[in-house]
């Protein structure tokens, strides 16, 4: 159900011409924070050092990218529209694609020439105009199912893309008419034995509602399994867990405030007086069996990975002790706190054979301080051995240059081996931030962990962004290869890889 819009926003017949465009004023929008927005095709990339030649694939990240200046000038780097980029990685060459998703409300505000949407997930700030299109930016993750790519965004339904055009094939995919939820989470989870998607949505009814749907895609993209849960309060509920049992939910005080929406704020607001909430329930019943547990405030938005072990569950998260989003306002007005935003991977467990248990176990499992934990996907669901994430060393060098741009860069990718509780640490250089990273098996039935982490790096002092090729038995060593532009791109959220093989599957 796509929309199209023709609409020439320059033909005086349809009123006043937007202004020209120009992000000069805004202060968070210039150097590194400064948008994309450029469309490219770059064929044979420079390569320094030797991709692998058993890499044969396509690495997809997206990211919000202001296609305008935003209409409410505060609005946060998190509601820009998503844009796509592609490294596509074969025989020891890398070509480059970037595009923009084709959401409502890009086609929308490419007709308008000027921003429609008001603030993060606040409607009440919208141009009238655009009164009946989806708010979805499709900005926070791209996921490879049923021969397509879906861009995501929390706040409304997955966007169809071709993994090998980039064009937008859907801008508001409601699995054949079937998805009852206005929104999907930007987190689906792969299970590796089934090759099912489950997903789930929050804020399911709309803004702010408690309802939260679950269900199951299988292969051609069909819903099988569906249930409805309410959680205890609307928090952010951006990643989830999923065991071959069990799935479950972690609410944290990330709080939706209507106030503040009507106020002309952002969605959320940090209520360091909520609890932290983990919710549990059987994978494929009909969710009445949820068990809610209770934690103390605590932030925590991905999952490395999660398993079950009869009826113990375990989830491990970056897990930090307040608000982690800086543009996010804490509710009382206190100040964003660095320290207390620290995330390190956490375990938490319950034992659901107790059925007096009321609250989980949490244990931090390393000192590390980073963001964005990953895990070889193809242990989703599974045990599992080997994670991996972006973090800080204070140990590092770093580049006195940028002392007034970064105080703590994540410059660092570090892999965790929870069988030995130890860790290696991949580098990206003084004058460089790193990016989320991904990891490509070695070879399809390569053991977990055994292969390639690829990401993006940005060199600020050359102001370029390259994607890094890091050999995870060699994290120490370097990168084997650096996919070089001779740009920046913009700030990625979250990315996912493709095999070579499953693009000829495509079709
Ligand atoms: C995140 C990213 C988002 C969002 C909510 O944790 C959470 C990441 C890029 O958008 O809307
Ligand atoms: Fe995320």
């Amino acid at each position: 159900m796509s929309v199209t819009l023709k609409r020439d926003s320059l033909n005086p017949a349809n009123g006043p011409r937007p202004a020209p465009v120009s992000f000069a004023s805004l202060p968070t929008f210039q150097r590194f924070g400064a948008p994309f927005r450029a469309e490219v095709d770059l064929r044979d990339c420079e390569v320094e050092g030797e991709i692998p030649s058993d890499i044969d694939g396509a690495f997809y990240r997206v990211g919000p990218d202001y296609q305008y200046p935003p209409k409410c000038p505060d609005n946060i780097p998190f509601d820009g529209e998503g844009h796509v980029a592609m490294f596509r990685l074969a025989g020891g060459h890398a070509d480059f694609k970037s595009r923009y998703v084709r959401t409502q409300r890009f086609k929308a505000q490419a007709a308008a020439r000027r921003s429609l949407f008001g603030m993060y997930r606040n409607p009440y700030t919208d141009d009238p105009s655009v009164k009946t299109l989806s708010r979805g930016t499709a900005n926070t993750h791209v996921v490879y199912h049923a021969g397509k790519l879906m861009a995501l965004k929390e706040d409304s339904p997955p966007v169809l893309m071709d993994p090998r055009t980039l064009e937008t094939l859907d801008d508001y995919f409601n699995f054949h008419g079937k998805l009852v939820s206005r929104t999907f989470t930007a987190h689906p989870k792969l299970d590796p034995q089934t090759g099912e998607m489950i997903a789930f949505g929050y804020e399911a009814k709309g803004e702010a509602t408690d309802d939260v749907a679950v269900f199951t895609i299988d292969r051609r993209n069909h819903i099988t399994w569906e249930a409805w849960i309410k959680v205890p309060y609307v928090g952010m509920l951006h990643d989830f867990a999923v065991t071959q049992r069990h799935i479950a939910f972690l609410v944290i005080p990330m709080a939706t405030s209507v106030r503040q929406m009507k106020l002309g704020g952002v969605h959320f607001a940090w209520d360091s007086h909520l609890p932290t909430w983990l919710g549990v329930m059987r994978r494929g019943g009909d969710g009445k069996d949820i068990r809610w547990f209770k934690g103390p405030e605590r932030c925590a938005t991905h999952v490395m990975g999660a398993f079950s072990d009869g009826d113990r569950l375990t989830v491990d998260v970056d897990m930090a002790l307040k608000n982690q989003f800086p543009f996010f306002p804490n509710a009382y007005g206190e100040p964003y706190d660095e320290r207390a935003a620290e995330g390190r991977i956490t375990r938490l467990t319950v034992d659901l054979s107790s059925k007096s248990a009321d609250t989980y176990d949490m244990q931090i499992l390393y000192p590390v301080v980073g963001i964005l934990p990953r895990q070889d996907d193809r242990y989703h669901t599974l045990a599992y051995r080997y994670g991996f994430m972006p973090t800080m060393d204070p140990a590092r060098p770093f580049d006195e240059r940028l002392a007034h741009v970064l105080t703590q860069p994540v410059n660092c990718w570090t892999r965790f081996d929870h069988a030995t509780r130890t860790t290696s640490t991949f580098f990206a250089g003084a004058e460089s931030t790193l990016q989320e990273c991904c990891f490509v098996p070695r070879s399809s039935d390569a053991p977990e962990g055994d292969g390639y982490l690829v990401g993006v790096a940005n060199r600020l002092i050359e102001n370029r962004s390259d994607l890094v090729v890091v050999d995870t038995q060699h994290m120490e060593t370097g990168a084997v290869a650096t996919v070089k532009l001779p740009f920046r791109i913009g700030q990625g959220i979250h990315g996912w890889w493709v095999s070579g093989e499953q693009l000829a599957a495509a079709g």
